[in-house]
């Protein structure tokens, strides 16, 4: 059996406009970023698309997602508007935070996505305290919880797995190896090196490192992965999706510590080419249906740039919202 077998045609469509709609969504930003009407930080996830794409979609409406700064891949793929997204990343009134959040803040709690955090490592806790919010309600909805590799090295990550597993929690841990955390090569920052899956073992927390450029491998292992958690008091599972960045850590990332070899090696995986190829030597698209798709999404990107250029920038009066405390005026 190929691993095209069970896939049907308007999955195909589906996963295949998705990742590219994150592509070229964050292609137009790179774009907005050097014209100065994107300020701040600008991490792009593109190479890394697969994962978010893959797992996302298997949730439940009455899940939750959450992500680190590298977060457009995630919202875009639990199904924020691009329009709100755009408008977020350019600072607007409009924009899924109100435009105070940015590149790194997503936020959308209707659709349970719990942010984009930037503080490496900061949203493993707080998955940890969402799952154990919904097994003190008795609810059978499960957290998917991403993060980098050196998030890995942080002490809030050891915190999380260990209680995650202690109290038999529904999170899934999607580990997001790229490689390096900014400039810094994994096997430089990490005792162990860079299979990372292992240090799950001392949490008894089971693991499993697939690769995260292939959608299809990302999908199978996330399916299950998500049922077993779902079961009562199963607890937490483990995934590393290996992967690659592109681009730089962010835009003010000139990417020198990489030889250009290795770029170029790693590039032979992206995983839309990879799917793209997929599902036309499996004649599940046509040339025709790609090219289609692909003016879709490009029609998207543009209405999503438009609608954020045209959106006001917030008001002076907004400034005191939802902040923790009331400042004293005088
Ligand atoms: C607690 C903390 N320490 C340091 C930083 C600065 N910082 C921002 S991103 C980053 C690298 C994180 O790399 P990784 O977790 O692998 O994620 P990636 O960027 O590769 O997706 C660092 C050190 C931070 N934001 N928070
Ligand atoms: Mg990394």
């Amino acid at each position: 059996m190929t691993v095209t077998a069970n896939l049907e045609k308007q999955q195909a469509v589906e996963l295949y406009s998705k990742m590219l709609l994150i592509r070229r969504f964050e292609e137009e930003s790179e774009r907005l970023y050097r014209r100065g009407m994107i300020r701040g930080f600008l991490h792009t996830y593109i190479g890394e698309e697969a994962i978010a794409v893959g797992a996302v979609p298997l949730l439940r409406d009455d899940d939750y997602v959450i992500s680190h700064y590298r977060d457009h891949g995630h919202a875009l793929a639990r199904g924020m508007d691009p329009k709100s997204a755009m408008a977020e990343l350019c600072g607007k009134s409009t924009g899924c935070s109100g435009g105070k959040g940015g590149s790194m803040h997503l936020f959308d709690v209707e659709k349970h996505f719990m942010g984009g955090h930037a503080i490496v490592g900061g949203q493993l806790p707080l998955a940890v305290g969402m799952a154990l919010g919904i097994k003190q309600q008795e609810l059978d909805s499960v957290v998917m919880c991403f993060f980098g590799d050196g998030a890995v090295n942080e002490g809030e990550f050891h915190e999380a797995m260990n209680l995650a597993s202690l109290w038999k929690l529904p999170v899934i841990f999607m580990l997001e190896n790229n490689l390096y955390g900014m400039g810094t090569g994994v096997n430089r920052s990490r005792a162990g090196g860079a299979n990372i899956y292992g240090a799950a073992d001392p949490y008894l927390i089971p693991a499993v490192q697939i690769d995260g450029m292939d959608i299809m491998a990302v999908i199978e292992t996330v399916k299950e992965g998500i049922q077993k958690v779902r079961e009562k008091d199963h607890g937490p599972v483990f995934i590393e999706c290996m992967a690659y960045r592109f681009h730089g850590h962010s835009m003010a990332d000139p990417s020198n510590y990489r030889e250009t070899e290795e770029v170029k090696e790693q590039m032979v995986r992206d995983p839309i080419d990879r799917f793209r190829t997929l599902c036309m030597e499996a004649n599940i698209l046509s040339q025709e249906e790609i090219s289609e798709l692909d003016e879709q999404v490009d029609a998207i990107v543009q209405e999503a740039r438009e609608f954020a250029e045209n959106s006001p920038e917030p008001n002076e009066s907004d400034l005191y919202s939802h902040i923790y405390a009331s400042p004293e005026v005088n």
